[in-house]
């Protein structure tokens, strides 16, 4: 019996998270039992070199020694105490640090977390119910967000699941994606009763997509004329596609941010924070409540805290952007040479690539009619090679500083490899 056959027997679909389970891809997910570096090693025994990295945290590679041997010596000294520590307040000053429009953090465990309280916090502060989302992005699965959802659920084709309470669905509106108008547009007709919107400003779960020029500017613009929240989930560009962010890259301070994966160094941590006033409305302060056992561990807080530190070393995010662009630089000049309708986005330590034939993607509709078949197709034949990328097109992909040019070429002779069988 296969470890999948096994698993599915005691968990629900074999995996603990749709995402993992090769839906996207099809046949059975491969199970990992040790990583390092850029590399990771199946339980049958092949090494693989790794473009997923637990879907974003491992931005410093697999078991990075600072962030291991900290633990390892943190850990004697408890694992939880349910009150606070001074971890916490040191991580959350680094954060403030990085991006300094969240005046005030509050951590979470995961990303859903973090973007449900967040959406919560900003409805009991402008006491209004409608949220605005985006059609393909994906905020966690808490029951407002998870409609028109990307990631696993778009995977899936299941966009929005059942479950949800039609009573609460209807208060979230989904635009698609770098339409200006259509905000413009909601935002004329119902800008007193908007809440807020929730974006990822470079989108990550349709795929990754760039915001075309003014799309942002005209989002923050709206929120501010109409008092609506703005919150930009950096659960994954957050430390992964600039020091600050994508807020950061361009220029534009959110009322709120969300955090998550890189904020947790591998371990289970995220945080949501921002303007002071509106956090000030977050209990014990003030009404709107939100809590968690095991927010603030101290040991995630540690190896997140270690993490960010190592991300202030020189020119990081340089060398991490190189490494990208010669990846993806190189993809490129190889699907030509395929003639293969390769597109390609990429920014600091992040990456997608789709096979379109009408060109760049802009959105959910374009991400859903590019070619998947040929998608899932390249993934296969890569996997063969022992190159693990996301097993899904609506994913994005994820170099870490542990990935050098010897990873680079390994995965350039795959490519090339795939790309002649795929061209026939
Ligand atoms: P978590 O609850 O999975 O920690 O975070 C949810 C989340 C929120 N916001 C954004 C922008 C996210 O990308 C995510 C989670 N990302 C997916 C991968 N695309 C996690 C993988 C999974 O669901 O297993």
């Amino acid at each position: 019996m296969s470890l999948f056959e096994e698993a599915k027997k005691v968990i629900a679909g074999g995996v603990n998270s749709p995402a993992r389970s090769f839906g996207g891809v099809g046949g059975d997910p491969v199970f990992f039992k040790s990583g390092k570096g850029a590399w990771i090693k199946t339980e049958d025994g092949r090494d693989m070199i790794d473009y997923v990295g637990s879907w974003g945290p491992l931005i410093l590679g697999h078991s990075y020694s600072p962030v291991i041997e900290a633990i390892k010596e943190k850990i004697n000294d408890g694992l939880s105490f349910g009150a606070p520590t001074i971890i916490e307040t040191e991580l959350a000053n680094k954060v403030r640090e990085f991006i300094p429009s969240m005046e005030r953090v509050r951590m979470v465990s995961t990303g859903t977390e973090a973007t449900m309280s967040a959406i919560r916090l900003a409805r009991g502060y402008t006491k209004r119910d409608i949220i605005i989302k985006f059609e393909g992005c994906y905020h966690g699965h808490s029951d407002s967000l998870l409609i028109k959802a990307g990631s696993g659920a778009l995977t899936h084709g299941v966009p929005s699941s059942p479950g949800i309470p039609k009573s609460l669905a209807k208060e979230t509106i989904t635009l698609p994606f770098n339409d200006t108008q259509r905000v413009r547009d909601a935002f004329t007709l119902m800008k007193d009763k908007i809440a807020c919107v929730i974006m990822e400003p470079i989108t990550g779960n349709m795929n990754m997509i760039m915001p075309i020029p003014g799309f942002l500017e005209a989002i923050k613009e709206e929120c501010t004329a109409s008092g609506a929240i703005l919150i930009f989930d950096e659960v994954m560009t957050g430390f992964r596609v600039a020091k600050g962010g994508a807020q950061s890259v361009f220029n534009i301070s959110p009322d709120l941010t969300t955090l998550g994966k890189i904020i947790g160094g591998g371990l289970p941590a995220a945080a949501f924070g921002g303007r002071q006033d509106i956090m000030s409305y977050l209990a014990p302060e003030g009404p709107v409540y939100q809590a968690g056992t095991l927010s603030g561990n101290p040991i995630a807080m540690l190896a997140g805290l270690v993490t960010l530190e190592s991300l202030e070393e020189k020119d990081f995010y340089k060398n991490l952007h190189n490494k990208c662009d010669l990846l993806m630089t190189g993809m490129l000049k190889l699907a030509k040479n395929h003639d293969l309708p390769l597109e390609v986005n990429y920014l600091g330590g992040m990456f997608g690539f789709t096979f379109n034939k009408n060109g760049p993607i802009k959105n959910y509709e374009d991400i859903t009619n590019s070619d998947i078949n040929l998608f899932k197709d390249f993934f296969h034949g890569m996997l063969a090679e022992n190159i693990y990328l996301a097993p899904s097109a609506f994913e994005a992909g994820f170099i870490s500083s542990a990935h050098t040019n010897k990873e680079i070429n390994l995965t350039l002779d795959a490519t090339k490899k795939v790309f002649s069988l795929l061209q026939h």
